[in-house]
């Protein structure tokens, strides 16, 4: 495989993709796509695409995140035209993750593109709202696509000590990102 375009969505997919980028993996391209103005600026990838909503974000409204982002499905196209494979990630719960990824998918799958989907579920102790966002755009990405990796941040609970900063702690499910992009770049 060349080159993997990694799409990080959401709040959390700037933050994974900022963290990956520091690792400096080999044949990987970033891009990101939200809705915070501020975050987007301190994010390190090649391409961003801003979701304009006036309110930095969809708190918690997948419905809405979707539907203000159907009109930039061009601008979405054109971050993956060319593209040999793209790598969507998000860590779902919020608005902008859970309703923008399962359009992601389906416009790379329209596109022909070859795309896999890695997916985080909400922690055990976040609201049910947070919960039915994630389980909604799961069951929704898998009507598109098999190439679904769905990861736990509950696992995080597991395998931190106390000392951890919460960006650490994230890490653990960054290594797994990694292990799977790995694979993928063969
Ligand atoms: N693994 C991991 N999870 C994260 C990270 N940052 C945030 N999360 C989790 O991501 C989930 C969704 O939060 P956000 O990314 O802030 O939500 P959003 O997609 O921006 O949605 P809205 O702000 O509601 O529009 C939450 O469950 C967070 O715990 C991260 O860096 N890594
Ligand atoms: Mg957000």
């Amino acid at each position: 495989m060349e080159e993997i375009k990694i799409i990080g969505i959401g709040s959390s997919g700037i933050s994974i993709t900022n963290r990956l980028i520091k690792r400096n993996l080999k044949k990987v391209l970033y891009s990101v796509i939200a809705a915070d103005k501020n975050l987007l600026e301190l994010s390190s990838a090649n391409e961003k695409l801003f979701i304009d909503n006036n309110m930095g974000g969809f708190a918690g409204n997948a419905k809405n995140a979707e539907n203000a982002t159907i009109k930039y499905q061009a601008e979405i196209k054109n971050l993956m035209s060319g593209s040999k494979c793209v790598v969507i990630i998000s860590a779902l719960g919020g608005g902008t993750g859970s309703g923008i990824t399962p359009f992601v998918v389906k416009t790379a799958q329209e596109m022909n593109i070859p795309n896999f989907a890695i997916v985080i579920n909400p922690f055990n102790f976040e609201n049910e709202k947070h919960k039915n966002n994630a389980k909604d755009a799961i069951n929704k990405i898998k009507t598109i696509t098999d190439n679904l990796f769905i990861l736990e941040n509950q696992k995080i609970y597991e395998q931190t000590d106390n000392n951890s900063t919460l960006s650490e702690s994230f890490e653990i499910i960054d290594d797994d990102i990694v292990e799977i992009l790995n694979k993928l770049n063969g």
